[in-house]
């Protein structure tokens, strides 16, 4: 076994890739990536005793954020980055232990392997890596509630460092992510006491969440229907991928009146439902799908593409297009460039890409029409009478939630069929980039209302709990599981732990998720889930939209 990893829903033979990651991630940048979660349980069990009595210094809480958001499936693949990262880390972790230790403060675990290993030369860190993963704890249960705890984190600090790009921060995340570290290292804790941290984590989630729809929404105004254009036009573009909408925000200013296009892929796309971005007459449209068509897309694309964060993918052998991907943030490619990060509040210099956007041919057209998004909840709740005269006559019968990701896997072609194949009086709410599996299929409206409404991004999927939370109120109900909503969650990386940790914290039951459930829970574990909360996997199509709805047809 040269590496363990069970992090991702694609994991090898759906227990866990023990040579190369299936998602492309090369053994030693796997166990690398071990050895930087361990680097900042390291500096957390510091920095976590210094924030009980005084501020943390800046740098140490965007390492925090950084290094978790680095090690999330398909972020970063870049070794030489990830051996960077380790030495800042031991470096700040260090410079923490001699002010704390000089001040006679004696944190709890201070004399853990983890507080004071020393990263002596790249080759002793490699050898350091192969010895600190997931494996290393070995009861499958503690093991499992550790890993779910350590994903919920890292979906955490993805959601927490883009509202920190936009100036809006809670120290109590910071709190909690160094809590929830620091409790994989105490072998101390029942599973019992685990189980509650699991779902303390899930409270955190819609905390982060909220603050990140803050910062979104106060800096870009509320997503408002928008019919997105996912041809193209006859300018050279680049393509930005991702999710942080500062990157967008500096990419579009820089690229204004230079004759460069800007086009959104996978979880970009629903910038374009912000006021604030529609000013930019060059902000041209969508390219593309889901981040795992991006193989074939980004031939097609001719131009420079952006990476802000997940999903990227390694290019193919032949690919031809590895000198026209750029890499910035917590994500990272050998071989392609990587922009460095602003400096306070001045803009990324995206300089070199819009020079090289410039000699480029404009993109090939891949498709034509439009999508309509926007739905998060101010619009939903604008929408709110006739949302509600609809359920209450009965032309919406049942929404069902289904955000969350996509995947390469050929099974999730059951959410197309399921889409496809649901009651027509049914409405598909939906945030992440799952949508791609339909939300090109003329599935029509209901009294003017679209059967896919969709929020936006992963993270907007606190919109589809706050939209939940309203109908609640407006029906005048006492449990957010009686409104006519099903789930049926498609996962796929870490940010979806945390949505998921923070559905379960708002009450939601009975969630099915899919396409298989997580290898990282062990069956001990998943029976907690399926007891407590009534989770359960996908079945094919027409069997779930039976049992879905057979309810309301008796
Ligand atoms: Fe998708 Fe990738 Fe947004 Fe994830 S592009 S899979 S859950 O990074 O974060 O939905
Ligand atoms: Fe495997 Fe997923 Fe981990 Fe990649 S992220 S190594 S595919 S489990």
């Amino acid at each position: 076994m040269k590496m363990f990893c069970y992090q991702c829903q694609e994991t090898a033979k759906g227990t866990g890739c023990t040579v190369a990651g299936v998602c492309g991630k090369p053994a030693d940048v796997a166990n690398l990536q071990d050895l930087l979660i361990y680097t900042v349980k390291g500096l957390s069990i510091y920095s976590s005793a210094k924030r009980q009595t005084t501020k943390v210094e800046v740098e140490v809480n965007r390492f925090l954020l950084e290094s978790l958001f680095t090690t999330i499936t398909n972020a970063n693949f870049d070794k030489t980055a990830i051996i960077k990262k380790i030495h800042e880390g031991v470096e700040l972790r260090d410079k923490l232990k001699v002010e704390l230790l000089s001040n006679d403060i004696t944190p709890k675990f201070y004399n853990h392997d983890a507080a004071n290993w020393l990263a002596e030369s790249d080759e002793k860190l490699e050898e350091k890596a192969e010895n600190i993963g997931v494996l290393t704890t070995q009861n499958e249960d503690v093991r499992s509630l550790r890993e779910l705890i350590i994903y919920g984190v890292k979906g955490m600090a993805a959601y927490a460092e883009h509202a920190q790009n936009l100036g809006q921060e809670n120290i109590d995340i910071y709190s909690f992510i160094e809590k929830a570290l620091l409790a994989t290292l105490d072998d101390s804790l029942t599973t019992d006491e685990l189980v509650a941290l699991c779902m303390e984590t899930g409270k955190h989630g819609v905390d982060v969440m909220a603050l990140l729809d803050q910062a979104n929404t106060g800096r870009y105004g509320h997503p408002e229907i928008t019919k997105v254009n996912i041809g193209v036009r006859n300018n050279p573009g680049i393509l930005i991928s991702g999710h942080d909408l500062r990157d967008l925000e500096d990419l579009l200013e820089q690229t204004k009146n230079t004759g460069v296009d800007v086009y959104t892929h996978s979880e970009m796309l629903p910038a374009h439902y912000y006021p604030f971005f529609k000013k930019y007459t060059n902000f041209a449209g969508n390219y593309g799908n889901a981040w795992w068509k991006q193989t074939t897309e980004f031939e097609t694309f001719n131009g420079p593409i952006l990476f802000t964060t997940n999903c990227l993918v390694p290019p193919l052998k032949n690919a031809t297009y590895i000198d026209r991907i750029y890499t910035t943030g917590s994500a990272g490619l050998a071989g392609a460039v990587h922009i460095a990060d602003r400096k306070g509040d001045t803009q990324k210099d995206f300089s070199s890409i819009i020079a090289q956007a410039k000699k480029c041919a404009p993109p090939i057209q891949i498709e034509t029409g439009e999508i309509v998004g926007g739905f998060a909840h101010n619009q939903v709740m604008a929408l709110a009478e006739p949302v509600i005269e609809a359920v209450k006559s009965g032309a919406i019968r049942q929404f069902v939630v289904m955000a969350g990701c996509d995947g390469r896997m050929k099974n999730r072609n059951y959410y197309t069929d399921f889409a496809q194949n649901l009651p027509k009086d049914a409405v598909i709410l939906t945030a992440g980039c799952a949508k791609y599996r339909y939300n090109k299929l003329p599935l029509g409206d209901i009294n003017g209302i679209p059967r896919v409404l969709d929020a936006g991004q992963c993270n907007d999927s606190y919109s589809l709990a706050v939209i939940a939370l309203k109908l609640k109120e407006a029906f005048g109900l006492d449990d957010i599981n009686k409104l006519p909503i099903t789930y049926n969650i498609a996962w796929y990386e870490q940010k979806a732990v945390i949505v998921l940790l923070a559905l379960l914290h708002l009450g939601v039951k009975n969630i099915h998720l899919g396409p298989t459930l997580p290898a990282f829970l062990s069956p001990n574990v998943a029976k907690v889930l399926v007891d407590a909360f009534g989770i359960s996997g996908i079945g094919t199509a027409e069997s779930d939209i039976k049992t879905f709805f057979e309810p309301a047809t008796k």
